[in-house]
């Protein structure tokens, strides 16, 4: 099935962000879409999220990567139907859309929680290379388990730095340090927050005594390589479940 009539069939339409949202997107590299998850729904995922951390153990988020004072996992596509939502939900993927032009597969999805006293990262961007502006390969989403304050580890950004044409590390002495135009990604949990993964970005310190926890539902152009190989990953009751549609923004 080609992208577009997957997207069509999981419901996105020209009407799902609105002309003001898709500016703010392309000049900011971000864009937060609020009460996309219920309480209900939230709490769930939350849960499950801790269950699955007890029970993987020191082996958690080996399949993609682990972060020192970071609790990771990994191919959560694999993991729980609940997480389902993450690579379905039609505005979402409408914002995902808009960055890549049309030409989107999902990468990987994976969660992170930024422990207590820990969770900083440099800048950075999610690619090797810099990029022309509006030339992307790969767009992310992360969805809030938690509230994010300015306390807690909430993600910061550079607005417009997705039109830079830099990497930060070729161009900040200390890409770690406070910069002077950074914004913090503070919002109510279930919001989900989509950033093209060329603006500037990265986790900061958890201040707090409870872990800030997030999904990453990362997204690449078709033609590249995705940060965790879904065809190798997908398990049969995976591919039971899903819809043709589901399966082509996975490319299983
Ligand atoms: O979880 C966050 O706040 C951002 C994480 C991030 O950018 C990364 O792990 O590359």
């Amino acid at each position: 099935m080609e992208t577009q009539q997957a997207l069509a069939e999981l419901g996105v339409n020209e009407g799902m962000l609105s002309a003001q949202e898709k500016a703010f997107l392309d000049e900011n590299g971000y864009l937060p879409l609020p009460g996309i998850l219920s309480d209900a729904v939230r709490a769930a995922m939350a849960r499950r999220v801790d269950e699955l951390a007890a029970i993987e153990g020191d082996k958690a988020g080996t399949e993609v990567h682990q972060e020192a004072g970071t609790t990771r996992l990994s191919d959560l596509v694999n993991k729980d139907p609940i997480f389902d939502i993450c690579f379905t939900h039609p505005r979402v993927l409408a914002a995902i859309n808009h960055v890549l032009k049309g030409n989107l597969k999902l990468s990987s999805l994976n969660f992170r929680a930024a422990l207590p006293g820990h969770g900083l990262q440099a800048l950075h961007c999610d690619w090797g290379s810099s990029v022309e502006a509006g030339d992307y390969y790969v767009c992310n989403s992360i969805w809030l388990l938690d509230e994010f304050t300015a306390e807690n580890g909430a993600t910061r950004v550079i607005p417009g730095s997705n039109r830079s044409g830099k990497r930060p590390q070729d161009v900040l002495a200390d890409p770690s340090a406070p910069h002077p135009d950074q914004a913090l990604l503070t919002a109510p949990a279930g919001t989900v927050v989509v950033f093209n993964s060329h603006t500037w970005h990265g986790g900061t310190l958890n201040r707090t005594d409870q872990p800030r926890r997030a999904l990453h539902s990362y997204f690449c152009r078709r033609d590249q390589k995705q940060q965790l190989d879904q065809r190798a990953y997908v398990r049969p009751e995976t591919l039971a479940r899903l819809s043709e549609a589901a399966q082509t923004i996975l490319d299983v």
